[in-house]
């Protein structure tokens, strides 16, 4: 059965692949299973019909038959389960692998969110130019962890997986702020997630949906 995601019909990332559609979308490429996406506006988000879906009125959702799945980490998590490819079959590997896709959004994503929302939401504050310093120190705490951890490795712990998925779109969101650039290692890790074949469609995918909506064609 052809799931169904959704995705913003219009991305404020501007087709830059930031929105968490594109995680699922990755997955979904990389495992080589066709889906549909269904547009939502930012209105339509908040609607009863989606909320069913999404009890917080956000995107993305993934709609199977009869299983309907928010939260991007849960439906990647729930993709790599059912398909060959995103998870280790050895239950050890597999396990570290999960644990991985929990740092990934609960370790590493949190500091890097509260930096962007910082900047995004409260730049106007008084108080910004003080706590801002503070917000990227945290986020750089993470990253000096995560760098001294990866080493000279390609992948996170041995074959790419889908905590390597996972940790690639989290560190995607640090790339305009120049902070990724100054961990080399992490710079060409995310290098490599970028290059493969399935992340350039998705990413396509996801370009394509904005250029639409932005140029009518
Ligand atoms: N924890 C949830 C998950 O991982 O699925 C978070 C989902 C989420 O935050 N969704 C966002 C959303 O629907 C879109 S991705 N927001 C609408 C709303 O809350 O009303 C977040 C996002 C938005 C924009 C950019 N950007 O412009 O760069 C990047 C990421």
């Amino acid at each position: 059965m052809t799931p169904t995601i959704t995705a913003f019909e219009r991305s404020p990332d501007g087709g830059k692949g930031l929105a968490r559609d594109m995680r699922v979308r990755w997955a979904l490429e990389e495992v080589g299973q066709p889906y549909d996406v269904r547009l939502v506006s930012f209105s339509e988000m908040k609607e009863p019909a989606h909320l069913a879906l999404h009890p917080f009125g956000q995107i993305p959702t993934y709609e199977e038959g009869d299983l309907a799945l928010f939260e991007s980490g849960a439906i990647v998590l729930h993709i790599a389960e059912r398909h060959a490819g995103l998870l280790p079959d050895d239950a050890n590997a597999r396990a570290r692998a999960i644990t991985w896709m929990f740092a990934a959004l609960t370790t590493m994503e949190p500091p890097i969110v509260d930096r962007e929302v910082a900047k995004l939401l409260e730049g106007d504050e008084t108080w910004y130019e003080q706590r801002l310093p503070v917000l990227e120190e945290r986020v750089r705490d993470r990253m000096g962890q995560l760098s001294r951890r990866l080493g000279d490795a390609d992948w996170l712990d041995g074959e790419f997986s889908a905590a390597d998925l996972l940790m690639v779109s989290v560190l995607l969101r640090l790339k305009r702020s120049g902070m990724l650039g100054q961990y080399t290692n992490l710079s060409a890790y995310v290098a490599r997630g970028e290059a493969r074949p399935a992340y350039k469609r998705a990413f396509d995918a996801q370009l394509a949906v904005f250029t639409a909506a932005f140029t009518g064609r």
